[in-house]
């Protein structure tokens, strides 16, 4: 099938659409295009995960608003089902990929998930398919791996039996439907043809814009944004910490400046986490510095953010020693364990990093969180017998504590405060991101 064949059978929705990878973006983009009229087979390893999906139950956690009602719907109309089995990829003519594109400790990117998905998929491929990857990936990718490793498995060739593409996503956990919608994507294809057919495809579920270009920039554009992000983060860390050291308060600092023309400093704070920031900046850099580009900015970004946990640290030590209490033996209460608020997604949380210097320097730790099973539970009786207390994540909860009630069952009025929480905590000894102004 050439791609004007393709195009005929996706604008009758008569085309039949695969989805590899059945987690927090591949499940709601199988439900999407399944509410849209396509006959979807999804596919996913984990057989508890099938069978959830096919009893109509998401297995994604966390609030997803819209997810649950619309997988039982496409699941009873019969436009979705699940199967551990790429078999039933034969019949597709669009499959998307979807599975974890991790980084290691060394920040190479881990593409195992990637290849055993190319790989299972290639015998699977049908003559005249589309394949679009959604998973970040680093750039270069399309073109090192996917391309050759998909040519292999198959025994197809690319723009000649199939048709091959890169659509990276931009989901937000607690928003994936929303996000999936509305916001806009690049449609990144071998060919302008094949970026166009995409465009075609994705116009049924996104509402948004979605703009044509080739594989290598629909790589760099996902990875860029997020490494953009990183580093504007890492800025505002930077200058707090200059504030710290000169007795400046960076929060008015940040007002200030962000009233000039063309700035928006971003929010300073006790660390970066999550899924997608603290690992798509290695994506992008990755294959620059295989080849001995002097990448800098970048990567000095990331130290910066991830040194902010253990700059927390060193201000509750720094408190402690005010009130007479090494950081050794003193019983603290961490406030937050995911890493954003409001969430219960606990990827790469700043407060994990916390939490082991705080461990490694002899503190005992008790953490909170009002949205993680485990850490849940009465915030004053968790306080009780603690000797400080650790803002690592501003969840709304937190922001009507009563903060005389928390002073009463301390056993020291300590607070640090990593996200800027209780800018008017009096009668403590506080310590803040950014704040070398004592509060008066
Ligand atoms: N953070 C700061 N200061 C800031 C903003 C965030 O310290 O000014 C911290 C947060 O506490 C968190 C981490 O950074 O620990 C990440 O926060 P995030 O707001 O970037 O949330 P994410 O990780 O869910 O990022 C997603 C990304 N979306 C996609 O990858 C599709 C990112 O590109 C979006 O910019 C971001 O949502 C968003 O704008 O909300």
């Amino acid at each position: 099938m050439d791609l004007n064949s393709l195009r005929q059978k996706i604008a009758a929705q008569t085309a039949r659409i695969g989805v590899i990878g059945l987690g927090y973006v591949g499940l709601p983009v199988a439900c999407l295009f399944a509410e849209a009229g396509f006959d979807v087979t999804g596919v996913d390893l984990k057989a508890e995960r099938v069978a959830a999906i096919n009893a109509g139950i998401s297995p994604i956690e966390g609030r997803e608003p819209g997810l649950s009602e619309l997988l039982a719907d496409v699941i009873a109309s019969g436009r979705l089902r699940a199967t551990t089995e790429y078999a039933a990829l034969q019949e597709c003519n669009a499959v998307t990929i979807n599975v974890e594109t991790p980084v290691d400790e060394q920040h190479t990117p881990r593409y195992v998930a990637l290849r055993s998905a190319l790989r299972d998929l290639g015998p699977a491929l049908k003559a005249g398919a589309l394949v679009i990857v959604e998973s970040t990936i680093a750039p270069s990718t399309m073109a090192r791996i996917v391309k050759p490793l998909l040519e292999e498995a198959s025994g197809k060739r690319v723009n000649a039996d199939f048709y091959l593409g890169h659509c990276p996503e931009r989901v937000m956990p607690g928003k994936l439907l929303a996000n999936l919608r509305g916001v806009s994507r690049v449609c990144g294809g071998e060919t302008p043809e094949t970026a166009e057919a995409m465009i075609a495809l994705y116009r049924y579920i996104v509402q948004a814009d979605l703009d044509a270009a080739d594989c290598i920039t629909a790589e760099l554009v996902k990875t860029a944004e997020n490494a953009y992000r990183d580093v504007n983060i890492a800025f505002a860390n930077e200058v707090a910490l200059v504030c710290e050291a000169v007795g400046g308060d960076v929060w008015k600092v940040r007002e200030l400046v962000n009233k000039s023309p063309g700035r928006a400093m971003l929010l300073p704070g006790a660390g970066v986490g999550g899924h997608c920031i603290p690992k798509d900046p290695w994506l992008l850099v990755y294959q620059a510095q295989q080849t001995g580009v002097p990448v800098r900015l970048i990567p000095a970004a990331r130290a910066v953010n991830e040194e902010m946990p253990l700059h927390i640290a060193a201000l509750l030590e720094d408190a402690l020693r005010e009130a007479g209490k090494p950081l050794e033996g003193a019983r603290v209460l961490v406030l937050g364990y995911a890493y954003l608020e409001d969430s219960d997604d606990t990827r790469n949380s700043p407060s994990e990093a916390l939490v082991a210097e705080l461990r490694e320097c002899g503190a005992e730790v008790v953490i909170h969180d009002p949205y993680v099973p485990g850490y849940q539970g009465d915030v004053y009786a968790m306080a009780e017998g603690c000797d400080a207390v650790v803002v690592m994540v501003k969840h709304s909860e937190y922001k009507t504590l009563d903060l005389a009630a928390l002073k009463a069952v301390l056993r020291a009025p300590v607070l640090v405060d990593g996200r800027r929480t209780f800018p008017q905590a009096v009668g403590w000894i506080r310590r803040g991101v950014g704040e070398g102004a004592r509060q008066q």
